[in-house]
Parts: structure tokens; sequence; C-alpha cells
């Protein structure tokens, strides 16, 4: 029965200052009641909800928090005896945000790990709907094939995993090699769009050289009549001595950002877009004693130290980091970085991804 009630608007109290009303008892409980009754039918009152769902500015469960490249190397390499590279399928750490546990994300959108391949294991070739790339931390001789293009690795080097492509790595060198994994699993979750495959052989033949990729496409030219096959970079492996050199270059020249140095991001030669388009990833180099202007952006960041030590002020937070260590700033985050030593920063967010919804935004720090 539908109760007319005129009076109803004489009964409430409104505060303007938290725009919350004021209810006596008896209609909190007249509506706590009318809740409970509707929510059997599987129904919810949008009025408890509408301040958690649409907040004023971003408001996350991700925290701001620093990995130590000395507490994860040594743990993995325990690891590294304890199961093969087969045997785990892939050996990694993941590094899952502390405000998140459970969940395998060290952002609301991403996912990072570190990974080890040993002298002369591989890691099987196998394919899914995650987009990912590698960035290298450690080692040098192991490698990763993408649908048979073999990357080798060197410090600081991004090789990227398109999606659904037939991707395995392998060591032929004699030093463990460890990198970051960045994939964007959450957002192929939350879309529920996940597909996965093994390989019918442990890795998938090995056709094409080193740098193919790159002199082809990278190289500020096109082979003629090329047809991309996809949005995500035809280029597989950008090299740290080619994205250390233009930094350098832009360094001689002067005038950096206040907020970011002299930082770079890695495109797609095809459109300029962002090299994955899921993840929008960037280097930057932090002249020696740059004391950066506070910066916040609605895509939270993971750096990973290439090299040089420093610290950031994230929030009221403040972290001491040097060469390997990854850290995360949350969305909407103020972060402020100080270079004790010329520093070089790699990092990767959801940028791309806003940018593409038209939800991206910045400030630069005018507090
Ligand atoms: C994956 O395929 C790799 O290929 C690394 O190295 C980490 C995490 C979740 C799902 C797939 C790799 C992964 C992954």
């Amino acid at each position: 029965m539908i109760r007319k009630r005129p009076s109803l608007w004489l009964k409430t109290r409104w505060h303007t200052k938290d725009r919350t009303f004021v209810m006596d008892e008896a209609r909190k409980a007249e509506l706590k009641d009318y809740s409970d009754k509707i929510g059997k039918n599987n129904l919810v009152p949008l009025w408890d909800r509408l301040k958690t769902l649409v907040t004023p500015e971003p408001k996350s469960p991700c925290q701001a928090h620093l990995w130590q490249y000395e507490d994860i190397r040594p743990v993995l390499l325990e690891a590294g005896h304890l199961l093969t590279a087969k045997e785990a399928e892939r050996r990694v750490l993941i590094l899952e945000n502390p405000g998140m546990p459970g969940e395998s994300k060290i952002t609301t959108s991403l996912y990072a790990g570190i990974q080890l391949i040993m002298p002369g294991e591989i890691a099987p070739a196998h394919k899914h709907s995650q987009a990912a790339f590698r960035f290298i931390i450690e080692g040098s001789g192991a490698y990763t094939a993408v649908e048979g293009e073999k990357s080798y690795m060197r410090k600081g080097d991004l090789i990227l995993t398109p999606n659904g492509r037939w991707h395995d790595h392998g060591n032929e060198g004699d030093e463990p090699t460890f990198w970051l994994d960045g994939l964007d699993i959450p957002i192929v979750q939350f879309l529920d769009a996940s597909f996965m495959q093994h390989h019918s052989e442990e890795t998938h033949e090995h056709v094409i050289n080193d740098g193919d990729s790159l002199a082809r496409y990278g190289s500020g030219m096109m082979p003629m009549d090329f047809e991309p096959v996809s949005n995500t970079s035809p280029v597989m492996k950008y090299p740290y001595d080619r994205t250390r050199e233009n930094l350098i270059t832009m360094k001689e020249a002067g005038n950096p950002d206040p907020c970011h140095g002299y930082k770079l991001m890695y495109v797609n030669p095809v459109d300029g877009k962002s090299a994955i388009p899921t993840m929008g990833a960037f280097m930057q180099l932090l002249p020696k004693g740059f004391d950066s202007s506070a910066y916040r952006s609605t895509d939270a960041t993971v750096f990973s130290v290439v090299e040089g030590t420093g610290k950031s002020k994230i929030g009221d937070k403040t972290f001491n980091w040097g060469p390997n260590d990854t850290f995360v700033v949350p969305s909407w985050h103020y972060v402020q970085h100080f270079a004790n030593d010329e520093c070089v920063l790699f990092s990767y967010s959801d940028r791309s991804v806003q940018h593409a919804l038209g939800l991206w935004r910045q400030d630069r720090g005018n507090r």
C-alpha cells in the first residue's frame, strides 16, 4: 500500500554543509526496513550508495608503496631453487598493493610482478588476452620471443608482448635474469574478456632475428605498403641504449619540465599513440639535484628506478629509492621527486585508457 505523506518535507532538516538529511530514529528505522525488504529482490536504494559511487574526486583503495629490490632479489632467487620456470610456468613474485590484499593488483587497473629465469631455463609458450611488457632489471643472455621474434634482454630495455600473441622466454646466458612484468590483467578481468591457451610445443619456433621489428618499424621509416595487424606497436623491443641517449641529448639542450624533468613516452610509430593500447609507458631523466614541482594525475603510476638514488613524496609519505626499486603513486595523489644523483625512472600507468575514454586529468601543482 502506498501511503501519501504530504507533510514529509516538514520532518526533514537539510544540512547544506555536507549535503545530508537529518532524520529521526523512527524514519531511519523505516528506511532500513524498506531497504531490507527490497534487498530480497536484489534491489538497492541509490540514495544509500550515491556518495560512494560518485565521489567529488578519485578515492582509491590503492596505497602509495615502495618495494625495495634488496627485499625481492634474494627471495626470488630462493624460489629459483624451489621450482623450475617450466614447473611454475612463470616464476614471478607479484607486487601486491597493501591496500588491495588478495587482488594481485599494484593499482586498481594494473598488475606488476618481478620475474626470474635461471640460466638454461625456458618458460613455455602461451598466449592470452592480457597484454604485457617486460622491463629488464638485471642480467643478460635471456630473451622473450613473440611469435618467433627473439628479443634479447639488457637492463633498461622494454620488450612488448601484445595481447593474443604466442610468447615464451629463455635464458641462454649464465646469469639469473630479472625483469618487471607489467600487465593489464585487472582491466581484462573487469571486462570479463580473458582467454588463454598453451602452445602444443614448449617454445614457438624462433624464426625472426633480434631487432628485426625495430629495424623495420622503429627507425622513423616503415616497410612499403605496411598494414598494421593490431593497435599495438609493431616494434617488439625498445632498447635502453637508444632511450638513454635520447634523454641525455634532451638534458644537454636544457629546459627540463618542472614536474617531469626530461620525459618520453614509448609510442606506437604507426599512430603515435601508446605502444600498448591498455598501458602507457614512460622513461624520464631527472638531473642531479632536481626537485620536481608537485604533480598529480588520475592515472595511478608504477615507477621502476633504473639509475640513481632519490626520494619521492607521495601524499604525506616519503619513500627513499635506489636502482631496481619499484614504487606506486595512487590516482590523484600529489607526487614530488628529489634526485640525489642523475636519475632515470621508468614508469607505466593506464593513462592511454583514460585518454581514449576522455577521463584523464592532471594538476601541475598549483596548490
Ligand atoms: C604471463 O604470461 C607472464 O608471459 C608473466 O611472462 C606474468 C601474469 C599473469 C598472467 C600471465 C609472461 C603473467 C602472465
